[in-house]
């Protein structure tokens, strides 16, 4: 089972910040940011390439949940980041979908 499915079941511990029936967010273990969440889906998803159609509302509700934490963190207004790296050139190191959600700094584009 991959990392993520095993924090998703409780089997590796993780500081969770919102559980639903399609998703899960929890804090990155290595914040690069005062806010540095990442929300993955609960079915196992390897990577953006193995989307299919049936994927679009969990998809959905991947990015409503970042909205939503960010709202809670006070982050909405001042903008935050939202990414998913895909695949070994954008330096994916985890291959369950997840997206990143990150604020509380400027951040800088284009990243590294
Ligand atoms: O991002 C993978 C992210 O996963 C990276 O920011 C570290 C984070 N990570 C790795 N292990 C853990 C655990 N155990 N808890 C929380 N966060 C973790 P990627 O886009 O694949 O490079």
């Amino acid at each position: 089972m991959c990392l993520f499915c095993k924090i998703r079941d409780g089997q590796i511990p993780a500081k969770v910040v919102h559980r639903d029936e399609q998703c899960l967010a929890f804090e990155d273990i290595n914040p690069q940011a005062p806010t540095h969440v990442l929300i993955i889906p609960n079915k196992h998803i390897a990577t953006v390439s193995e989307l299919v159609p049936e994927d679009r509302e969990v998809v959905g509700q991947l990015f409503l949940t970042a909205a939503k934490i960010a709202r809670e963190r006070g982050i909405a207004d001042t903008g935050y980041r939202v990414v998913m790296n895909t695949g070994d050139n954008a330096g994916q190191t985890v291959f369950h979908i997840h997206l990143h959600l990150l604020g509380g700094r400027p951040m800088h584009w284009p990243p590294g």
